[in-house]
This record gives structure tokens, C-alpha cells and sequence, in this order.
């Protein structure tokens, strides 16, 4: 089953809008399968950002994600990476439908609340990253009401 990387940057955990987030996942039938809040290094942001290294955003991009705790989370489920990416929202906030995460919660692009993998290559990449010790091993109960 696919996996994605869903991490709640700074803004959302300091807004309090982790439970929110989690939801949306949990009511659309995803299964969470790695779940930590944690404070990460500048090195260890600008690892995961390395494929923006070059933009002029960047230095900013790695202050925000290293200024508080972020929830690094792994869900699993059909087609979760692009899914996942429909109920994050468009990159900026101002081109977001309402009704995702981002369209609903935020303003600004560079406070844009959640990242979340764009493709199951950088979803790999980043679970072995951020979840070195890999996912939780179990199986939701209700798979075969969410599942045909
Ligand atoms: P996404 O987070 O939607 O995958 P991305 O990978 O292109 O978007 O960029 C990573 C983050 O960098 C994004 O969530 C917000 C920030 N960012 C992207 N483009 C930006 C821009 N033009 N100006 C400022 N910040 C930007
Ligand atoms: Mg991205």
C-alpha cells in the first residue's frame, strides 16, 4: 500500500491545528502509520528542502521550518501520495480551493501550515529521512468498510 510524508510545519502546530489536520486525514479512510513532534536542525531542513537549495526563498523556507516543533506524520492508503496532495491545496495559499488545508487555514505561501510528499520517489525518500526507524507496523480494523 502507498505511503506518504505529511509534515505540520511550525505555524500549524503553534495555531493548534494539528488535531484539524489529522482529522481530515483519519475521516478520509487513511491510516496513520508514523506519528512524532520534534524540532529539527538546520542541516537536517535543508536536507529535506535540497532540491530547492538554489531559489531565493530557500534561507527563509529552512528559518520557518526550524523555528518550532513541526508533526512528522506517515499515512498510508490507496493512492495516498496525490490525495494527499489535493487535500494540502495548491502550494499557495491564495490559489488554494477552500475546502483544503491550505485554502482553509492559511494566508501567506511562506505560512503555508503543512508539507506533503509530491510523488511516492520523494515520499520514499523523505519517510527514510524523517522515520529512519521506519513505519508502525499495523493494520487498521476497519480496512474492509473503507476498501471494496
Ligand atoms: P509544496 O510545499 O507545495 O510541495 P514546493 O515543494 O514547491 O511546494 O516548495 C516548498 C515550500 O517552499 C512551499 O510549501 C512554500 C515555499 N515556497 C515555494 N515557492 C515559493 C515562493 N515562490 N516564494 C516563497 N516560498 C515558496
Ligand atoms: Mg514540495
Amino acid at each position: 500500500m502507498e505511503q506518504t510524508f505529511i509534515m505540520i510545519k511550525p505555524d500549524g502546530v503553534q495555531r493548534g491545528l494539528v488535531g484539524e489536520i489529522i482529522g481530515r486525514f483519519e475521516k478520509k479512510g487513511f491510516t496513520l502509520k508514523g506519528l512524532k513532534l520534534l524540532t529539527v536542525e538546520r542541516s537536517f531542513a535543508e536536507k529535506h528542502y535540497e532540491d530547492l537549495s538554489s531559489k531565493p526563498f530557500f534561507g527563509g523556507l529552512v528559518e520557518y521550518i526550524i523555528s518550532g516543533p513541526v508533526c512528522a506524520m506517515i499515512w498510508e492508503g490507496k493512492k495516498v501520495v496525490t490525495t494527499g496532495r489535493k487535500i494540502i491545496g495548491a502550494t499557495n495559499p491564495a490559489e488554494s480551493a477552500p475546502g483544503t488545508i491550505r485554502g482553509d487555514y492559511a494566508i501567506d505561501i511562506g505560512r503555508n501550515v503543512i508539507h506533503g510528499s509530491d510523488s511516492v520517489e520523494s515520499a520514499t525518500k523523505e519517510i527514510g529521512l524523517w522515520f529512519p526507524e521506519g513505519p508502525v507496523n499495523w493494520q487498521s480494523s476497519v480496512h474492509h468498510w473503507v476498501y471494496e
